[in-house]
């Protein structure tokens, strides 16, 4: 079994509504930017005794956007937090509402639970993609609530052995806060205006398992910042009593900066070594495309079988569609297309115009895979999500890759899932740009996501092999059934307009 998939992608978004939430507006720092920034009043002296009087004057801010929510979001609709400092700790008080704490049932899984969590990014680059010295994440768990103060803490998250964090966690009336010092690491020191990555994080437990998670920073939508600390927000250090307002910086959300640092040119300076633009035929061209055939239910518990008939790919009026149909005994049959055995290619620029199926239950996905399992069976060899959609997530588009280290068996796979308008209304063009170094991800030729080599051998970076091409539309399975399917559905068209591959 080659393919499985990413659950931990599949996360809910609560709902358009939710928002960024209010904030208190403090006395000591600027007002606190939504999802965006936390100024750091400082010096000012706190305890962390679970008394609060200290906090006074520190402006909070409320979160309630939550990526996905539990079957009772009434329980932890919302988390609060503020920031402080000295010339030798930051201080962190964190605070939700909580009308059931679930504590101490998960052994060692304490994420599991009711915690609440911050990341503090210390190193100044603040587009930093993985965890180095400097960068860490403090999830803070309700077994902790009610120990005495000065008693270690369990915490947990990359990097929280060397972080040196104390404090006091304790209930509140409508749930339960901690207060936490987080020592400055070595050669750090606070200065007006200097700005820090800042991220702030909820596990709700509603019933046992964490099923609500709120997350303040924007610029992670699908709880990423344990993997990559470019997607915290900032902090920025207020001395107390200055009048300029010192700005958040502007380095963290330029994409397109970074794929140009890291070598990404896009289609510029390359040619096209293979198209097809589906001008001609009824079926797709069998010089460039094989049918894969695997029985229904073989792969994540898909509903379909994929078949070479006509009835299921058909290319007409200049496009190829590809069409998921559910016949007169409920059974659904579709198609996979490959290049396999006909094309592949070690890096380049490969894109595909395409038009997405809605309905919930449809899954849909432009991806690769390598030619040979050079390095092992999946995920060892390596798989590249050009783009995955799910019909339950309407306008959300995931792209992913997978490794040895990279999977979603161990929490780790490297992904991003973010709303596209309209991709079940019109077509957009999907790519991904592979080179020696990285793989980078576009959406209607605008950078989206990228995933770079790291040191590591074919464990993290099995991408130095050929890879072939494969168009499909699953129906049902582990994630695209995840919500049930729309029983009205009996048909699911991808249209595709052309793949093109530029080396
Ligand atoms: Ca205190
Ligand atoms: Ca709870």
């Amino acid at each position: 079994m080659k393919r499985l998939h990413v659950l931990a992608a599949s996360l809910m978004l609560l709902a358009a509504a939710a928002s960024l939430g209010a904030q208190d507006k403090g006395t000591l720092a600027p007002d606190q930017i939504p999802g965006v920034a936390a100024y750091i009043a400082y010096p000012v002296s706190i305890k962390a005794d679970g008394k609060l009087d200290d906090w006074k004057g520190i402006p909070v801010q409320k979160v309630s956007r939550a990526i996905y929510a539990g079957p009772d979001i009434t329980q932890s609709p919302w988390f609060e937090f503020a920031v402080a400092g000295d010339a030798k700790n930051l201080y962190v008080l964190m605070r939700t509402k909580d009308s059931k704490i679930i504590a101490g049932k998960h052994g060692a899984d304490y994420w599991n639970e009711d915690s609440m969590e911050f990341y503090v990014n210390f190193t100044g680059n603040l587009l930093a993609k993985s965890y180095t010295a400097g960068i860490m994440q403090i999830t803070i768990n309700a077994t902790n609530i009610g120990k005495k103060a000065g008693t270690p803490l369990s915490i947990t998250g990359m990097n929280n052995a060397k972080a040196g964090v104390t404090g006091t966690a304790f209930k509140t009336a409508d749930g339960w806060a901690f207060e936490a010092v987080l020592p400055y690491p070595a050669g750090f020191t606070p200065s007006h205006g200097k700005i820090i990555g800042f991220q702030a994080h909820t596990n709700g437990a509603s019933e046992l398992d964490r099923d609500t998670k709120l997350i303040w920073s924007a610029a992670d939508e699908a709880d990423n910042s344990y993997q990559n600390p470019s997607l915290f927000g900032q902090g920025i250090f207020f001395n107390v009593g200055k009048n300029d307002i010192p700005q958040p910086s502007s380095q963290v959300f330029d994409l397109g900066a970074e794929f140009k640092k890291n070598g990404a040119s896009g289609k510029t300076n390359r040619k096209i070594v293979w198209a097809d633009e589906f001008k001609s035929g009824k079926a797709p061209d069998p010089a460039k495309w094989a049918y894969d055939a695997p029985d229904s239910g073989k792969w994540n518990q898909e509903l379909q079988e994929y078949t070479d008939s006509r009835e299921n790919s058909y290319v007409e009026n200049d496009l190829l569609t590809i069409s998921a149909r559910k016949g007169a005994d409920g059974k659904w049959k579709s198609a996979r297309l490959y290049t396999k055995g006909k094309a592949d290619w070690t890096y380049g620029y490969f894109e595909v115009r395409a038009k997405l199926p809605a309905g919930k239950g449809t899954w849909p996905a432009i991806w690769m895979m390598p030619a040979k399992d050079s390095y092992g069976d999946w995920p060892a060899s390596g798989e590249i999500d050009i783009m995955e959609f799910v019909g339950f997530e309407p306008d959300r588009i995931h792209t992913s890759v997978h490794t040895t280290s990279y999977n979603h068996r161990l929490g780790t796979q490297k992904t991003r899932a973010a709303p596209v308008k309209g991709v079940t209304d019109g077509f957009h063009d999907y790519a991904v740009e592979w080179t020696p170094k990285g793989i980078f991800w576009y959406i209607d030729n605008k950078p989206f996501y990228s995933f770079m080599k790291e040191d590591g051998g074919s464990t993290v970076w099995p991408f130095d092999k050929p890879f072939f091409l494969i168009l499909n539309v699953a129906m049902g399975g582990s994630w695209g059934g995840m919500k049930g399917m729309d029983p009205a559905l009996d048909k699911a068209d991808m249209v595709i307009d052309y793949v093109r591959v530029y080396q």
